[in-house]
């Protein structure tokens, strides 16, 4: 293959050639879709995944032979707008509870789950009235935060550029103006520590280091759907599974990192066609494939690190301000094993308020001395009888990043010393075994999802979105296009949001050769 000085003309109309780079939801999404609409017109489809396996963030583990999730989780707003609820009850892979119509219309917006236990780093159980309290307070913050979204332009310009500024200073607010001036000292910080709870909870939600991170005008922008979330009994793996089922073998390439894709060129393919392509892509293998169009669904992460290297010629400077601007942050997950639960049969969650902490002041800086203080709580794995007693603590940010670079036996201990002081047992048997997840050394992933960061913008999401060439056209068509996460405006970060885009991308394609003026 060389690149060719001209472009012939073909004596009849091929099939376009496509190829998809990633084979995570959005990946397999789109091809999914082009393949089932595109009357056989996009049968010659490739996707070329790094990792030696499909479902990228959607990735279900083993714990004592029960499926687990180290990536995406619920099914956030189970309701009959969502794509995946919907594709997941079309294939029975949910169970009675999701599926009941009561359940899809709850507005569970935030909610957190049911019976809670609350312990404090001074080794006693919180109570549940004050937690119930300030739970009411900090969500109703984050209600008003959503406010100063660019189309509900009735509240005029967001007053600072961060949601953590925002929170703050309408805490400070509260604290001075509601809370009972005659209220021990003691009490008052007893309630900025339960707050600094829901802070870090909010940081694994955004997945971001700090509130200070995230801007406070796009944060409205966001679309929560009704319907109490849900899990995939039998794994999110299952829902992938059924995608690739529908996929004809030989179509996906597993361990296939690409290194360069070329685009805006021209590049002719000698035998079997004697046709020109517009794009190259190149594997880290030395592998090169030609493509009519090549769509890219790596996770931003991945943009963020290698973009002046993944793209030749570069990307215009909207998509790659986009790609540096936005933020991707860190959520990672660790499944505790133990013997005994130290907690009682119905608790759902458990949380540690760290007394001494406060929204209003700095956050320890010491990664080893209090990384742990960062996590945000432990979900309980119901029921016992099938998970054993299991707990799943979620971390966001740079702690959840330091965590990373210890070993089991590191994060087991001080996990064993955080249980033995919040309870106050210091016998209490450490948990027997531990399943963890290391999304930022993940080299194809750098982290867990997207958020928009200060100094961007929901314009910054859909540059990212956009095809290229610029001004592609019915006689121009788009070489390279973007699907992924980070690409849906409103749904960024969820499993919708790729499937929505992978569709989105799909639907470009179909449409474009669907059209009187198909070209090609
Ligand atoms: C959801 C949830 N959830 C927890 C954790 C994580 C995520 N999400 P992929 O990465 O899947 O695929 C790309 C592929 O590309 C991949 O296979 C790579 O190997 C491959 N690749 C990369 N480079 C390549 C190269 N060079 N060559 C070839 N291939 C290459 N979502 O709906 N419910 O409970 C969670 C959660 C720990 C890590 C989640 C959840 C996010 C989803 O997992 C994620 O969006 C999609 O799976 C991404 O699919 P994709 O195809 O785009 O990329 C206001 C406000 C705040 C907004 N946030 C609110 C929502 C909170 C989000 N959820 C939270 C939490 C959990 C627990």
């Amino acid at each position: 293959m060389a690149a060719a000085a001209a472009e012939r003309v073909p004596a009849r109309r091929p099939r376009p050639r496509v190829l998809i780079v990633g084979a995570g939801l959005a990946g397999l999404a789109a091809a999914q879709r082009l393949l089932l609409r595109g009357s056989g017109r996009f049968a010659d489809l490739r996707l070329l995944e790094a990792t030696g396996r499909a479902g990228g963030r959607i990735r279900s583990g083993e714990l004592r032979n029960q499926v687990v999730e180290l990536g995406a989780h619920w099914i956030h707003g189970p309701s009959p707008e969502n794509p995946v609820f919907r594709l997941a009850s079309e294939h029975g892979l949910l169970d009675e509870a999701a599926l009941a119509e009561e359940n899809q219309k709850v507005e569970a917006a935030g909610l957190p789950p049911g019976p809670l236990a609350c312990y404090s780093s001074r080794g006693s159980l919180l109570s549940l009235d004050l937690v119930a309290s300030m739970w009411s307070l900090f969500s109703t913050l984050l209600e008003e935060a959503c406010q100063f979204a660019p189309r509900l332009q009735e509240q005029g310009p967001p007053p600072v550029p961060s949601l953590g500024q925002y929170l703050k200073s309408r805490v400070a607010q509260a604290a001075a103006e509601e809370w009972p001036e005659e209220e021990a000292e003691a009490h008052l910080q007893l309630r900025l520590a339960v707050l600094n709870a829901f802070f870090k909870l909010e940081c694994c939600v955004c997945g971001c280091h700090s509130l200070d991170q995230v801007a406070l005008g796009p944060f409205g922008e966001y679309t929560m759907l009704p319907g109490r979330d849900c899990t995939f009994p039998n794994g999110y793996e299952s829902l992938v599974n059924c995608i690739m089922a529908s996929l004809p073998k030989g179509n996906l390439l597993f361990d296939k990192p690409v290194k360069t894709v070329r685009w805006g060129s021209s590049y002719l393919e000698e035998a079997p066609t004697g046709r020109c392509f517009r794009v190259q892509v190149e594997c880290e293998d030395g592998e090169k494939f030609l493509a009519d169009h090549v769509l890219i669904t790596v996770p931003l992460g991945f943009l963020k690190e290698h973009q002046d290297t993944l793209f030749c010629p570069p990307l215009p400077s909207q998509k790659a301000t986009a790609i540096r601007n936005l933020g991707f942050g860190t959520n990672n997950k660790v499944f505790l094993e133990f013997d005994e639960p130290f907690w009682k049969p119905d608790c759902q969650l458990i949380k540690v308020v760290w007394e001494d902490e406060s929204p209003l002041a700095e956050p320890p800086t010491h990664l080893q001395a209090a990384w742990f203080q960062k996590i945000s709580g432990f979900i309980v794995l119901h029921p016992p009888e099938r998970y054993g007693h299991v707990l799943c603590g979620f971390i966001a940010g740079r702690e959840s990043e330091f965590m990373e670079t210890l070993s089991d036996a590191e994060v087991l201990t001080s996990l064993t010393q955080v249980f033995r002081r919040v309870t106050g047992n210091p016998h209490l048997n450490p948990p027997k075994s531990i399943l963890r997840s290391k999304w930022h050394s993940e080299p194809y992933t750098r982290g867990s999802y997207s958020y928009v960061s200060v100094g961007s913008s929901g314009e910054n999401i859909d540059a990212l979105a956009q095809p290229l060439p610029e001004e592609a056209s019915y006689s121009k068509p788009p070489q390279v296009l973007f699907a992924g996460e980070a690409t849906h405006r409103t749904f960024y970060s969820t499993t919708h949001g790729a499937l929505l885009s992978g569709w989105r991308e799909a639907d470009r394609l179909l449409q474009l050769y669907d059209s009187p003026h198909a070209m090609l």
